[in-house]
């Protein structure tokens, strides 16, 4: 996450001015994994961090399809109520049983940027609900929503070892195919501040970004961090409720309903 001046009045078309050298302030602003239990982060099997995700049900770990493509859930751990992540004694890390990644999934740009880790055991964190087809508004401009994430707190810089967040508003559709040729308005949104400065980077992604007790979006895509007419590119949520339903809603196998 990062955050150079925050100068920003209100909506997105503020320009904000140019940060003096040695005036930034890098890095959102911590946040707690008490109030956001369910934020969790990937890592490889050496413990490297190198997404982010959110737990939708107990057993349930939303990310981006672009996090989990290629990978074995052997080679994966969700690192879950840790809010530092060198506190090894808090929360837990454990392996996948499973990994579902969207049919359509090609490239991050072209949409469909969502994977759903299953786990072997239910998590003891609360689950954050995935906006439905009737959570409309919380995607219209403007709206004021929050990314978290472990990711960079500068374009070039080192992952972050707290958890961070930043409040980035909604930006139009116009804007972001503006920004973007590739933009597909159905399947995504963009979010951020016309001056750049507020935003997701990498190692955020696949990590939630929310409002109205909803999970929105996932972090997807963008060029570079942070960057003046840059937006970052979220997966519109609602978007792909039927095609995760079933997926969220399904017992992990082996586990027997009654
Ligand atoms: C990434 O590579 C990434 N500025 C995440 C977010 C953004 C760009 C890149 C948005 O994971």
């Amino acid at each position: 996450m990062r955050r150079l001046l925050v100068l920003v009045a209100a909506a997105m078309l503020v320009s904000t001015g140019t940060a003096a050298a040695g005036e930034q302030v890098i890095g959102g602003e911590r946040a707690s994994i008490e109030a956001n239990p369910w934020a969790v982060y990937l890592t490889d099997s050496g413990g490297a961090q190198f997404c982010g995700g959110t737990i939708v049900a107990p057993s349930k770990v939303l990310t981006a399809a672009h996090c989990a493509l290629g990978r074995s859930p052997r080679e994966l751990r969700v690192v879950a109520g840790r809010e530092d992540k060198q506190d090894r004694g808090s929360g837990v890390s454990v392996t996948p049983a499973d990994i579902w990644i969207h049919k359509q999934y090609v490239s991050a740009d072209e949409g469909e940027d969502v994977a759903v880790l299953t786990l072997k055991s239910p998590l003891p964190y609360a689950p954050l609900p995935i906006a439905e087809l009737t959570d409309r508004a919380l995607y219209q401009p403007g709206t004021p929503l929050r990314a978290l994430g472990w990711g960079r707190t500068s374009e070039n810089g080192k992952t972050s070892r707290f958890l961070m967040q930043a409040t980035v508003p909604v930006l139009p559709d116009d804007y972001c195919v503006e920004a973007y040729p590739q933009f597909v308005k159905t399947d995504m949104f963009c979010a951020g501040y016309d001056g750049g400065k507020i935003d997701t980077c990498q190692g955020d992604s696949g990590g939630p970004i929310v409002a109205g007790g909803k999970l929105v979006g996932v972090t997807s895509w963008g060029e570079g961090c942070a960057r003046r007419g840059k937006p970052g590119v979220y997966v519109r949520l609602s978007r792909y409720a039927k095609d995760l339903h079933p997926v969220v809603d399904a017992l992990p196998t082996g586990v027997v309903g009654s």
